[in-house]
């Protein structure tokens, strides 16, 4: 079983950097097939807590570290993160990057914070990392490549028009003083030779990995609801973060990925604007947000908190054909006496056991809820799943009856090894 696939089932912030860290020991690669550093993938491992933006969360494990096709880079923040592990005395020569990933330029970073301050209210919440404008460009075939860096003299014509095009914009549309050519050329000077090394073919390497019976395992960021295409959009990033993107993204095809690994926080948690059936906007909240370090791992925005939305895992174990879910941070709900479980939507009068495609409905969706007995015991040093009190098994005998996927794995703390692998 060589190709694994772990990705978000919510709104992001599930805890994958964990389980990919977690599963990177068994791992020969770990591949990145979207986003960018708009992740923020913690990894805890003897209580030291790394957060990685862009790079694979494998990257703490001997397994080959790609930054895959399909993502976006910024390669100032590359090799920021890349020396923030040096720093640390850690090894990097294991990252490599995908000669077709997309660059994020300078004025895509500005192009977002622009964009959104336009749209006033009805911004999006980005990032602000330029994850949107670099992906427009890509589609609109204007972007530049990682490997476009190969040949500088080329680079350089490319990132004269590229510039020449953003210019006009940023001073006509934005009254913006835009960017000079020759700066740019300056600091991209300045990298290149950096960054040359780690440039692959990256399709090739993995294919030939996976040919070969290797362990290769692709790592999602953001989540099902973020996706481009079947979440809440326009409340979405610019990206397929489902196990169809890492056919696109990563260059492999669908009959290699044998293991679709679902992962779901015990609650749900949402960065950013956009509907968000499940919010609580009362003390129980404020508990969810304070117990589970609700913050954003890139930006430390408050994350919103609501009880567990299983309408919304069901619909990512489909989009993803999801073969396994992970179950993580259930150590949270510890000492609630009563938990929800939102099982579907009243909308208009009417119950939906899926997600509605439209906006103007889903922001008039009220939660169905069914109502749990919590447990009042610590159960963040338990690892077998015999321990965990009984109410806790009921709620996730629910979430798997619901979802029609069996859980395979309960996170119960942080730290890399606080799992319960379930037979
Ligand atoms: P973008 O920047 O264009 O991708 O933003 C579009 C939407 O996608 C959401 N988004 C995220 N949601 C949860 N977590 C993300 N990563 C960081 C984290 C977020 C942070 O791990 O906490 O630190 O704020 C992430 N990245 C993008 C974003 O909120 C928009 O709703
Ligand atoms: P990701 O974007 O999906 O990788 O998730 P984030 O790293 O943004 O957010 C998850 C947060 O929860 C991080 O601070 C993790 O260290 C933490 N975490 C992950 N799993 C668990 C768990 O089972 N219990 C607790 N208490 N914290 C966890
Ligand atoms: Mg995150």
């Amino acid at each position: 079983m060589p190709g694994y696939v772990v990705v978000g089932t919510q709104w992001g912030d599930e805890g994958k950097g964990k389980v990919v860290d977690y599963l990177g020991s068994h791992m020969d690669y770990v591949v990145r097939f979207q986003g960018g550093n708009n992740a923020g993938h913690t990894v805890v491992v003897n209580d030291d807590k790394v957060v990685l933006h862009l790079l694979p969360s494998g990257v703490l494990q001997k397994a080959l570290c790609i930054i895959g096709p399909g993502v976006v880079v910024d390669p100032f923040v590359f090799l920021e993160e890349i020396k923030a592990l040096e720093e640390k005395g850690l090894p990097t020569e294991h990252v490599k990057i995908s000669d077709c990933s997309h660059i994020i330029m300078p004025y895509h970073v500005r192009l977002d914070s622009l964009q959104e301050a336009q749209l006033q209210e009805a911004k999006i919440g980005t990032t602000k990392r330029g994850i949107g404008p670099c992906y427009a460009d890509k589609y609109s075939r204007i972007g530049l490549r990682m490997g476009d860096l190969k040949d500088f003299e080329q680079f350089k014509k490319k990132l004269k028009r590229a510039l020449e095009m953003k210019n006009i914009l940023f001073h006509q549309v934005y009254q913006d003083e835009g960017f000079v050519y020759e700066d740019m050329v300056q600091q991209f000077a300045q990298i290149r030779e950096k960054l040359l090394p780690r440039i692959v073919n990256a399709q090739l390497l993995v294919n030939e990995a996976l040919d070969t019976s290797k362990q290769v395992l692709f790592e999602g960021a953001q989540a099902a609801m973020l996706d481009i295409n079947y979440g809440n959009y326009p409340y979405v990033t610019s990206s397929s973060p489902t196990s169809a993107g890492v056919c696109t993204g990563a260059g492999v095809a669908p009959q290699k990925l044998d293991v679709i690994i679902g992962i779901a926080k015990a609650y749900s948690t949402r960065v950013g604007e956009g509907p968000f059936p499940c919010e609580l906007f009362d003390e129980e909240g404020d508990t969810l947000r304070e117990k589970g370090g609700e913050y954003g791992a890139t930006t430390g925005r408050p994350r919103r908190c609501g009880w567990l939305d299983v309408n919304v895992v069901r619909h990512a174990a489909m989009i993803n054909g999801l073969t396994d879910l992970v179950i993580t941070k259930l150590d949270i709900l510890s000492g609630f006496d009563k938990i929800k479980m939102c099982v579907a939507y009243e909308i208009d009068g009417q119950r939906y056991d899926y997600i509605p495609s439209n906006i103007e409905d889903l922001q008039k969706a009220k939660p169905i809820y069914e109502i749990f007995d919590g447990w009042n015991e610590d159960i963040a040093n338990i690892s077998h799943y015999d321990e965990l009190p009984e109410n806790a098994k009921i709620y996730l005998r629910r979430i798997e009856e619901l979802c029609h996927t069996k859980i395979s794995m309960i996170s119960v703390g942080p730290e890399r090894n606080s799992n319960i692998i379930v037979h």
